[in-house]
């Protein structure tokens, strides 16, 4: 049965099933001298920040490989590899949230308390990113050490990570800026934290990690990249939006960009809409944590009808992406690109 992502749930329950896989072995490092309690530590750490997402990310690997083998039946050894490829984006992206939420001080994610939220969690968390980080190439290693492509893959995780790292800094240090002269946020400045601190790892790093495993020279998918980091920048303006206007109960967390003093697209936006009057509101009550100054925000983003900007948005950007995805001369490629943008495309959570 396909569920709406568009994966079947025997995917999905076989993707879980290698996440028991991995987990075990991790708890089984021989590198390290466990007790009881440090594996109970480490279990419910990865249980709670690991497999609990909508793990798109990780089945693009698997579905993306299945893509590039143009309908040949994968075997079990390669349904395995590509899942544990697949898996590693997902701790990626666990490192990543787990570490985020405690600088975007935020509350709720996935649905649950964030992870630094939990009792006696707190800055033990900051360590947990740390290892989360750490258990990547210990998987690449353990289940990739002899392929040919081995070094290209630590390479490829290595830059990704460095790149998602760069635009978190900016992310983070746009806001001191912001915060002396909110004017200076801008289109360009909004694409550059984004493409960086989302697009890289969330778009581009599940197709090169497929099409390295069937054994393709990245340098030689420039173009692939090119359309997987423009979507991957439409998607953090959806997430963006969602921030404000998505339901908290379907996207899982509680926005706290507007008391952040983020350079979100829709404080840009705004700049670019609203009156002198309405400029006056945004200066003066955006990044603050009092309720009573995100309600004004809020008022203001509908008043200059934020919602219509981003509807208007969200088509023009469909549109493009359909175009350069048909302009790819591969239809394999094209198969990969379109399954991504299916899964995103108006999406509310
Ligand atoms: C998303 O930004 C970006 C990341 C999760 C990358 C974090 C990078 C690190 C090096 C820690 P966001 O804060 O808008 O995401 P969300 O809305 O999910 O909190
Ligand atoms: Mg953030
Ligand atoms: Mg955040
Ligand atoms: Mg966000």
């Amino acid at each position: 049965m396909a569920n709406p992502n568009g994966t079947t749930s025997d995917l999905r329950t076989e993707f879980l099933g290698v996440y028991s896989v991995l987990k075990s072995e991790l708890l089984n490092d021989p590198a390290f001298e466990w007790t009881d309690d440090s594996r109970q530590w480490v279990e419910r750490m990865l249980d709670y920040n690991v497999p609990g997402g909508k793990l798109n990310r990780g089945l693009s690997v698997v579905d993306s490989y299945k893509l590039l083998k143009e309908g040949k039946d994968l075997t079990e050894d390669e349904v395995f590899l590509a899942s544990a490829l697949g898996w590693c984006v997902e701790w990626l992206q666990a490192y990543f949230l787990v570490l985020d939420d405690i600088m975007d001080n935020s509350h709720t994610r996935r649905g649950q308390p964030c992870w630094f939220r939990v009792p006696k969690v707190g800055m033990i968390a900051v360590n947990d990113g740390i290892m989360l980080r750490n258990h990547i190439p210990r998987i690449l290693k353990k289940h990739f050490r002899q392929k040919p492509y081995y070094v290209d893959l630590l390479d490829l995780f290595n830059e990704v990570e460095f790149q998602t790292t760069s635009g978190q800094m900016i992310d983070l240090v746009t806001t001191i800026e912001g915060e002396k002269d909110l004017s200076k946020y801008s289109l360009p400045l909004h694409r550059r934290i984004v493409q960086y601190k989302t697009a890289y790892y969330s778009f581009y790093l599940p197709v090169a990690c497929a099409l390295l495993m069937a054994g393709e020279n990245l340098e030689n998918h420039v173009l692939v990249k090119d359309v997987l980091i423009d979507m991957g920048i439409y998607f953090q303006v959806q997430d963006d939006y969602l921030d404000c206007f998505g339901d908290p109960e379907k996207i899982g967390k509680i926005g706290t960009d507007i008391e952040d003093f983020k350079c979100s697209w829709l404080v840009v936006k705004a700049l670019e809409h609203c009156n002198e009057e309405q400029k006056k509101i945004l200066f003066e009550h955006y990044g603050k944590t009092d309720p009573a100054d995100v309600a004004k925000i809020k008022a203001l983003y509908n008043d200059i009808d934020l919602q219509g900007v981003f509807s208007e948005y969200e088509s023009k950007s469909y549109d493009r992406l359909t175009r350069s995805i048909d302009a790819h001369p591969s239809k394999a490629v094209q198969a990969v690109l379109n399954s991504f943008l299916g899964k995103i495309y108006k999406r509310q959570k």
